[in-house]
């Protein structure tokens, strides 16, 4: 790869080394880019064309719909829906899975996405992003319905996400690692930047909504009381703390410099199972978390083995450097 792959070149070069490739995925992900780079740019200009604001609706989790989560949904929706790639949709702003309309082709992908994961942060002009996750259709399923997308992480053919950050980044794996591409606004092209990222085995800083203490179960209870203890405690070093509330800026972080991030069980009458969807941002997550070399658990299962009940299905999240979660996952057992 030279200094300046970009994304379609490097999708294409992947796709040469699998003889049975049809073209079909590399056309998607090239899809997916295109309606980010459409994303990235209504997010910087938000607040500008005035779209930033709460809408006047919920989604399904009922929580209150920001303008962008609508108009983001839509994007993707709309770059996607004619491609003939996919079969179906699910996004984290509708209720059912999507169809691809009956004048349009279909095609053998079904995806899930998020479109703007963390849009409480729209407001205070911090990272956002979009994930998602790419499945293939069962064979033979021509209607699927929300059947068809209860399949385990470990099938997923490719996962994603971008970062609306300070630059805008697609972090992308199919499986061969994982490879960061940066948006050169000028080109509007994603660049290879980051190939192959690891996440360091090992690491001093952790990720979690402190708040939420008095909710979690001992093993966190435990784990993270002895980071907080530092070098005067078992641990005999020091940790720091980092919360973005935006999982697409934790997980970039641990992606560069390792980290664990836990967004874990608690018993909050309002996260009934986890806080954060299984299948378009746990399950995407993982996949990517594993391909760097670190570990995606909910503290007692492996996150990628787990086969969504429903399309917005909650998860409890312990992810990233491999020593530090395999290290929460033995308080589990205890
Ligand atoms: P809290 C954003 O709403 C999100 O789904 C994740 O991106 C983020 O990690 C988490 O929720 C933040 O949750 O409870 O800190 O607002």
């Amino acid at each position: 790869m030279n200094s300046h792959t970009n994304l379609t070149q490097f999708i294409i070069e992947q796709q040469r080394t699998k003889p049975q490739s049809t073209g079909d995925l590399s056309a998607l992900i090239n899809d997916i880019a295109s309606a980010c780079k459409k994303i990235s740019h209504l997010v910087n200009r938000s607040g500008i064309i005035g779209i930033g604001g709460a809408s006047e609706s919920e989604n399904v989790q009922g929580e209150v719909q920001k303008e962008l989560d609508i108009i983001t949904n839509d994007v993707m929706v709309e770059h996607l829906n004619w491609t003939g790639h996919l079969a179906a949709m699910a996004s984290e702003e509708i209720e059912d899975i999507i169809q691809i309309p009956e004048q349009q082709p279909k095609g053998k992908y079904l995806i899930s996405f998020d479109p703007l994961d963390g849009s409480s942060n729209i407001d205070i002009n911090l990272s956002v992003g979009t994930i998602f996750s790419i499945l293939k259709c069962p064979e033979g399923v021509t209607e699927p319905t929300v059947e068809a997308f209860k399949q385990p992480g470990t099938e997923q053919v490719c996962a994603g996400f971008c970062v609306y950050g300070p630059t805008t980044m697609m972090i992308i794996t199919t499986g061969n690692g994982v490879d960061g591409f940066t948006l050169d606004q000028d080109v509007g092209e994603f660049i290879l930047t980051h190939p192959q990222m690891t996440i360091p085995e090992d690491t001093a800083e952790f990720a979690i909504n402190m708040s939420n203490q008095r909710f979690w179960e001992p093993p966190v209870q435990r784990y993270i009381d002895e980071c907080i203890n530092g070098v005067d405690g078992v641990r005999e070093k020091d940790f720091n703390m980092r919360w973005v509330a935006s999982m697409v800026a934790e997980v970039y972080r641990v992606l560069t410099r390792g980290g664990v991030f836990l967004y874990p069980l608690d018993n909050k009458p309002s996260t009934n199972g986890g806080k954060l969807r299984l299948m378009y941002e746990a399950s995407p997550m993982s996949f990517i978390v594993e391909q760097a070399g670190g570990i995606s658990s909910t503290g007692r299962d492996r996150i990628m083995e787990l086969t969504p009940e429903g399309v917005h299905q909650r998860v409890p999240v312990i992810l990233g450097s491999k020593n530090e979660v395999e290290r929460i996952i033995s308080y589990h057992q205890k």
